[in-house]
């Protein structure tokens, strides 16, 4: 173990002791600094000083991607922008980015959360980090890129794209780590073949992918692929970038979030209650120790559930589930409710598919039709047509049969589906045009 990791496997009520102490200091400041925090609690009649546990925080009005947008783009800062040394934002689908500011500090707590995570899976200073992350507004590529250094690990800053040079740089460097989105993960691997490299023969240990999700049976794709240890990270810009939570490389198993940083909740997505552990769904997350961009109760749109088991690694913080999607890109397919990755699971499971995907929604005489597009290998692409069709049959019948939606399944070529340098487009939803 390189990281002291005392923050980390400190018993419950130390931790709580934190977190409260932090959380107190964080309601004073953005009351007296954010205009908007001060009138949300002007209005719900409840003060900073109100609150004196951590069960107090679920009477503190919950804050929205919304009223970010309608405080576009410093307005949520709680420091001059003097103090401020960095801005990322968050690409967002439609309208404008989400902005989010840094001060010095922040970058220094940021710095140490990243190296914790690579550190909680599995990275040492000997590493050498191949940071195929986008560097820019977008979190992961400086995220990674700050803690790797700090951590003391040699990074290498490739950031996405132009895909061929990296994998002769990863033959060339030899790096034993990488990061990148596991969509990229796979593209990687796609191009390498055709250069007529293997996974096998380059040094990777480890790789860390995150900031889209993915399905355990992606993971055993990736793992199989590009021969290494697949861990899962989680972050989100309007909280801090990657370094929210990961998987330790000793169970792989759910997400330790930094509870001495963050503290989670799980709120039911309509009624606003907050969930008992292990039940699922949305993520709210407040930020007890950020000073430029502080979160109080921001809700993330992500579902998971939160596991407080002792972990076998030692780490004493909550677990959070795998994010299996967003309260907005779940489908809603004539009344059944379908998230992307249910369907990855399927195809997944399935012999003879690529982890190439997309569906497609549309609206045809009123009534929603998905597609489900699959990639199949050039081989099983050139049989006969019967071949194909009954491929098709037997997908959309493991699809109805798991999720109990009726698609059509649509299998084309090698690479027809676009790939992507960071986060996959996983559906067209024809529908809203
Ligand atoms: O994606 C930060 C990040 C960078 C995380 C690199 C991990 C690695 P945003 O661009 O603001 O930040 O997007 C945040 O991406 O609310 C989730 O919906 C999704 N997301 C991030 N990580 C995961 C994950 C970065 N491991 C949004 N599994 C979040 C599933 C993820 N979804």
């Amino acid at each position: 173990m390189i990281y002291n990791m005392d923050f980390e496997t400190m018993p419950r009520e130390a931790l709580e002791a934190i977190q409260l102490r932090r959380l107190k200091e964080t309601l004073s400041r953005v009351y007296a600094t954010v205009p908007f925090y001060r009138k949300q609690f002007d209005l719900s009649g409840i003060q900073p000083k109100d609150i004196k546990s951590l069960e107090d925080l679920k009477h503190i009005p919950f804050t929205t991607k919304q009223d970010l947008r309608d405080n576009y783009p410093f307005g949520m800062f709680a420091v001059p922008m003097e103090n401020v040394v960095r801005i990322h934002a968050s690409s967002g689908t439609t309208g404008r980015p989400t902005v989010v500011g840094y001060t010095a500090r922040d970058i220094d707590t940021w710095s140490r959360l990243m190296a914790r995570s690579l550190c909680a899976a599995g990275a040492t200073p000997g590493d050498i980090i191949h940071n195929a992350y986008g560097y820019g507004l977008f979190t992961g590529g400086l995220g990674v890129h700050y803690g790797a250094e700090r951590l003391g690990a040699s990074v290498i800053p490739i950031s996405g794209g132009n895909t061929k040079r990296q994998v002769i740089i990863m033959q060339d460097f030899g790096p034993t780590l990488i990061t990148c989105t596991p969509s990229y993960a796979l593209h990687l691997v796609e191009v390498a073949a055709e250069m007529g490299v293997d996974f096998k023969d380059l040094k990777f240990k480890a790789g860390i992918f995150g900031a889209e999700p993915w399905s355990e049976s992606m993971r055993q794709e990736i793992e199989q692929k590009l021969n290494l240890k697949a861990m899962d990270i989680y972050g989100l810009s309007e909280v801090i970038g990657p370094g929210v939570s990961i998987e330790c490389v000793e169970a792989q198993k759910g997400l330790h979030v930094f509870e001495d940083h963050f503290i989670p909740e799980i709120i039911h997505p309509e009624t606003g209650d907050v969930l008992p552990f292990g039940e699922t769904g949305e993520l709210v997350f407040t930020s007890i120790t950020k000073e430029a961009f502080p979160v109080i109760r921001y809700r993330t749109r992500d579902i998971t559930a939160l596991n407080p088991e002792p972990c076998i690694c030692g780490r004493t913080h909550v677990r959070m589930n795998r994010v299996t999607g967003r309260t907005d890109d779940m489908l809603i397919i004539r009344g059944v409710n379908v998230f992307p990755s249910q369907i990855e699971s399927v195809l997944m499971d399935m012999e003879n598919i690529e982890p190439h995907y997309q569906l497609v929604v549309d609206r045809i005489n009123n009534l929603d039709m998905l597609t489900v597009m699959v990639e199949v290998g050039q081989q099983v692409f050139s049989d006969e047509i019967k071949v194909l069709q009954t491929l098709e049959h037997s997908i959309s019948k493991n699809i109805k049969e798991t999720i109990g939606v009726s698609t059509k399944v649509k299998l084309v070529e090698p690479k027809t589906i676009a790939r992507s340098e960071g986060k996959a487009q996983r559906v067209i939803d024809n529908r809203k045009i």
